[in-house]
């Protein structure tokens, strides 16, 4: 355990949330006109906030008020107190825009090093580290964590994969940090160019996340590389990676004396109790630059409180399966990608690359799923590849209660993402297509 507080017992973090909880109340409210004017319209004041449930009477906020304020009119500090910057690719819209005071780098820096710990990574490791650099969080969030747990951190960044392999070898990378369809890539490449993974390279432990990965994906990059699996989880507008993060037990906790995490109905937007599945909330309550009241992720999880054996009695949260704008509707039946995956991880013949294209034909729409064979079953010839199209339509009929079309394709022949993965082509009109 990096920091003492990660298994304090539930009334000492519980008070420290509400007094943070408070201050960053007043905050919002007397320095950002967006809150005052929501708080007000929803009858609460700052000072009405005695217990972590009012907690759900404050507002909500959205990607979309960020959006309205572009850049930095969610702000609370003047611009001279700002240190960094960061942003979204902002694909569909404005970007969203997030910054940081030298104090929030401090926190950022203290929950990346809490990730690290998980595998107890420190003065004796090396960091690869290969997450994307730049407005992306990854790259420097997963840097100055490194270095303050005293590991020596290679600052790759993404792309540029058999340079990526040499350097890891060379430079003796104990540490893996990147997305899981990265390292999945880099595992592809090692073996294509020859390398005996365990024995030329050195590493014990992966950091992978900023996607969904599938429990086949997970076991898939365990056995390539011989890793141990930490799973790293975040958000831009919360902080970066440094959210939750996975301890060797498997469970997901999350660090909640800075970020108090909420699980709701994403149509009422009521509260659910824990052990119920819906939308995830944030509200961080020692942020400066950008403090955030009840921002509403898009990720669907459970929360769970329940002791855990690493001894943190932090929250735990289930792996996000998807957010809800990734879950594509087909004729009715809610599926998302990592349902897919999770199909082909038990298929034996197929490697976990692929795309699902949605289009429509007539009043329906239709499913298919390209999906890479591996080397072997696409040498085994015509038979082979019939017998196994078969048994995955069959399976996805069984898993994810739709008709898809499996089109199966060269080993290597799907575009490969040097970050997030993108795994969904959707080609229907607006109405009724993605939500
Ligand atoms: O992806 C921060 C990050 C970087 C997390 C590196 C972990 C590692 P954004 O680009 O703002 O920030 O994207 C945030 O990515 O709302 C989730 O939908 C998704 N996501 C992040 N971590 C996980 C994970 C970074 N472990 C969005 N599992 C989030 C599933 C994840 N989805």
């Amino acid at each position: 355990m990096w920091n003492r507080i990660e298994g304090a017992p539930r009334e000492e973090i519980e008070a420290l949330q509400l007094k943070r909880l408070r201050d960053t109340a007043e905050r919002v409210y007397h320095l950002v006109p967006f809150y005052k004017k929501k708080f007000d319209e929803q009858g609460i004041h700052p000072s009405q906030i005695k217990s972590l449930a009012d907690l759900a009477r404050l507002p909500f906020t959205t990607k979309q008020d960020l959006r309205d304020h572009y850049p930095f009119g969610l702000f609370t500090v003047p611009m001279d107190q700002v240190v960094r910057i960061h942003s979204s690719s902002g694909t569909t819209g404005k970007p969203t825009v997030v910054g940081y005071t030298q104090h929030d780098m401090g926190v950022w820096t203290e929950v990346m090093a809490r990730t690290y710990a998980m595998a107890g990574v420190g003065a004796q490791d090396v960091v690869h580290n290969a997450y994307g650099y730049g407005l992306f969080t990854g790259g420097l969030g997963f840097h100055y964590g490194a270095e303050k747990v005293g590991a020596a951190v290679v600052p790759s960044s993404g792309g540029f994969t058999k340079r990526q392999l040499l350097l890891m070898k060379d430079f003796g990378a104990t540490i893996l940090a990147c997305t899981p369809s990265f390292a999945l890539h880099m595992s592809e490449v090692a073996l294509e160019e020859g390398y005996d993974i365990k024995r030329d390279f050195k590493l014990r432990a992966g950091f992978f996340g900023a996607e969904p990965a599938s429990q086949g994906l997970r076991q898939a990059l365990k056995d390539a590389w011989g890793i141990i699996y930490i799973e790293a989880y975040g958000l831009s507008e919360i902080i970066g990676p440094g959210v939750a993060a996975g301890c060797p037990h498997g469970s997901l906790h999350v660090f909640e004396d800075h970020f108090i995490p909420e699980v709701i109905d994403p149509e009422t937007g009521e509260v659910l109790p824990d052990g119920e599945e819906g939308e995830l909330v944030f509200t961080t309550v020692t942020k400066q630059a950008l403090p955030i009241i009840r921002y509403r992720t898009k990720d669907i999880t459970t929360l769970h409180r329940r002791p855990c054996k690493c001894g943190r009695t932090l929250v735990t949260m289930d792996s996000v399966v998807g957010r809800s704008d990734d879950m594509l509707i087909v004729n009715g039946v809610n599926v998302f990608p990592s349902q897919v995956e999770h199909v082909l991880t038990k298929v034996e013949g197929t490697t976990p690359n692929y795309v699902i294209v949605v289009d429509k034909k007539g009043v329906l729409d239709k499913l298919e799923v390209w999906v890479e064979v591996d080397e072997t079953t696409f040498a085994d010839g015509i038979g082979a590849l019939e017998a196994l199209k078969k048994r995955l339509e069959a399976e996805m009929l069984n898993e994810l209660y739709i008709n898809a079309k499996v089109k199966l394709v060269e080993p290597k022949t799907l575009e490969r993402s040097m970050g997030k993965a993108q795994r969904i082509i959707d080609k229907r009109q607006v109405e009724g297509g993605k939500k």
